[in-house]
């Protein structure tokens, strides 16, 4: 574990934590052969402020309890730490952060039979394992699962005490995703000593610590380790074909039943690959676009052999995607998206999992009218993936490739690892009914050279692990050198006129924003969808003519483009999403007002002028879009 000082905000490279690709990642569910023991709650906390972050490695925290090599603090789980104290020190912390918790395990847990595994649901960025002092895992990058088998770690220690010690390392390099660098400057005429500063290329704040829930739960020794189900129709008949992978059992006997809303079985097979065909299915809509969105059957597969059986229950949605010249295809009819970008994003908890807030977002989008959401800038918690299932919310999900800007972020090892993490969103999100689209990456430098390549291969990747999506990243280049934009199916701009380029002038948008989408589609002929536009507004501030910052501007950019969407999705424009849902905390910079003012509704939730506007367009646009009745009101 020795790092030497030169290195020693950075951990080891990016390969050390993909050691799992062979195997599933399933949501643990609570089934008759299954337990869940959440290990939410309060930690016990320690940032490493030694000057080289090394203390913790060299007198090993987590050979005890991390109280006996020094103070600690309360932490909560899940939640960033960066805002839970008054000290500035932790709130821009570089480096090793340690947290703790102790659990008894019961008895039945550790015998014979039973595999016990230890899941992390995020952490920023890097992180290193120990239960009872024994390292069981490393993983590197934030904002995916990963977890591992810890039951005979625990059964060397009877009495069912688990300490389990989890170091997470915030540092990003130029090879991890997003990329940054640690910069250290040395001007004792300027600065203080050992001066050192993490700079990066994304547009929020860097929060960090265990984000998602941490968990324990069970599953026989041979156990349900993948599902994959791809749907499709014909007519009437909904059909699934499902692969499912058992692990642990040379000859599994495996039982796939299919369940409506109601529990009652109306399909089922035999055999671990398969196809269950269901009569007068009801198909996965998105939210206004059908009278019953979200429709979700259960799939329930078990298998059992002499001794063990293991039973888990997927939920599923049967529909299909498709894309064409100038249309996006759901279930076979035309789908716009009207929607949002957003973020993991909240005061105190900062990027941390809060059911509150993700229930308040969810009926938020709901009264906005939205129907569908980026996960800028990263793949969000599974808990909100599993609610945009449910509440029929298309979701265009993105990898954590923001920021890719320095030509040394294109080369292998980057790629190698952009690659891995594809493998790992794409595996824990294969089955989401919601998600339509992967995003491989946000404005790029997708202008230099190695771009052509570096996309080229992360696309194909892409579609190898996944055929039935489309692909895309998100761009901001010049139409005629983007060296991305030839390998997507769906062209996602971003654009701020009037407010990055020509500020002030409002004037410049309809000429632009129509230059911008003509430029587009005359070059590839694909649908575009506008992935971001906006202003920022400081809330409460007006003034009229409308200037920069106020309600009255925001609300003019958004008119002013939603002239110019209102022409072209006629021809080619299949959405369009707002930069962004809510304000969000950023770096401190001098374009940002204790963050990025551009929500439509405040950091607290709270709408601005926009809101509103936007909330008219988007019921109306459901009105004539989708399939609901002509005139469906507000709700
Ligand atoms: C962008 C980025 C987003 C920023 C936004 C802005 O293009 O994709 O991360 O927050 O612009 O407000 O500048």
């Amino acid at each position: 574990e020795q790092r030497s000082p030169t290195t020693y905000y950075v951990r080891k490279g990016p390969s050390a934590g993909h050691a799992y690709h062979s195997c599933g990642m399933l949501f643990p569910r609570e089934s008759s052969s299954r337990e869940i023991k959440e290990l939410n709650g309060l930690w016990n906390f320690r940032a490493d402020h030694s000057l080289n972050r090394n203390l913790g490695f060299e007198q090993a925290w987590y050979k005890s309890r991390l109280a006996e090599s020094g103070p600690v603090i309360d932490m909560p789980v899940p939640a960033s730490y960066n805002d839970i104290t008054q000290d500035p020190r932790l709130r821009d912390f570089i480096g090793w952060v340690w947290y703790e918790r102790e659990v008894l395990v019961p008895s039945g847990w550790v015998s014979e039979g039973t595999r016990v595994v230890l899941r992390v649901g995020s952490a920023h960025y890097y992180s290193v394992v120990w239960v009872n002092g024994i390292k069981v895992m490393e993983h590197e990058g934030g904002h995916l699962p990963f977890e591992a088998e810890i039951v005979e770690v625990l059964r060397n220690n009877p009495g069912g005490a688990c300490r389990i010690t989890i170091a997470v390392n915030n540092t990003l390099t130029l090879q991890t995703l997003p990329p940054g660098t640690i910069q250290h400057i040395d001007d004792p005429t300027r600065y203080p000593a050992d001066y050192v500063v993490q700079n990066t290329n994304f547009d929020f704040f860097n929060y960090a610590g265990l984000h998602r829930p941490v968990m324990l739960y069970t599953t026989p020794k041979a156990y349900v380790d993948d599902i994959t189900v791809l749907t499709t129709f014909a007519d009437n008949i909904g059909l699934l074909s499902y692969q499912v992978s058992v692990l642990g059992s040379p000859n599994p006997t495996v039982t796939v039943t299919l369940s409506d809303k109601g529990g009652r079985c109306v399909a089922s097979s035999t055999g671990p690959s398969g196809v269950l065909k269901v009569t007068d299915a009801n198909l996965w809509w998105p939210y206004l676009m059908h009278e019953n969105p979200g429709y979700l059957y259960s799939m329930g597969v078990s298998w059992a052999g002499s001794v063990y059986e293991d039973v888990y229950a997927l939920p599923v949605g049967i529909r299909t995607v498709q894309v064409t010249n100038t249309q996006f295809l759901l279930n076979n009819k035309p789908f716009y998206f009207h929607g949002v970008n957003k973020h993991e994003d909240a005061d105190i908890r900062g990027k941390g999992l809060d059911w509150p807030l993700m229930v308040k977002d969810f009926n938020l989008l709901k009264w906005l009218g939205a129907n569908s959401f980026r996960t800028s800038h990263y793949p969000y918690a599974e808990e909100i993936m599993q609610m945009a299932d449910r509440h029929g919310i298309v979701v265009i999900d993105e990898c954590p490739g923001v920021g890719i800007k320095d030509i040394r972020s294109f080369g292998n090892a980057s790629l190698s690892h952009h690659l891995a993490v594809m493998d790992e969103l794409v595996r824990r999100d294969k089955n989401h009914a919601s998600v339509v689209m992967w995003s491989v990456a946000n404005e790029p430098a997708a202008e230099m050279p190695p771009a052509g390549f570096y996309f080229k291969t992360l696309m194909a990747h892409t579609k190898s692990l996944d055929p039935t999506r489309p692909v895309t990243f998100i761009t901001d280049s010049n139409f005629a050198r983007d060296k991305g934009a030839p390998y997507v199916d769906v062209i996602c701009v971003n654009s701020y006129f009037s407010w990055y380029h020509d500020p002030g002038h409002l004037e410049v948008i309809p000429f632009q924003l129509n230059t911008q989408f003509e430029n587009w589609y005359g070059k590839y002929q694909k649908p575009i969808i506008q992935s971001e536009y906006g202003a920022d507004v400081v809330p409460g501030l007006h003034t009229d003519p409308p200037m920069m910052f106020t309600e009255e501007y925001q609300k003019m950019v958004l008119q002013n483009y939603h002239d110019v969407f209102d022409r072209k999705r006629k021809e080619y424009v299949i959405g369009e999403l707002i930069w962004n849902f809510a304000d969000f905390m950023t770096a401190q910079t001098v374009t940002r007002v204790v963050g990025n003012k551009k929500g439509i509704f405040s950091r607290q939730r709270h709408p601005k002028a926009g809101a509103f506007l936007l909330r008219e367009r988007y019921w109306r646009l459901a009105n004539e879009t989708g399939l609901l009745p002509v005139g469906a009101k507000y709700p």
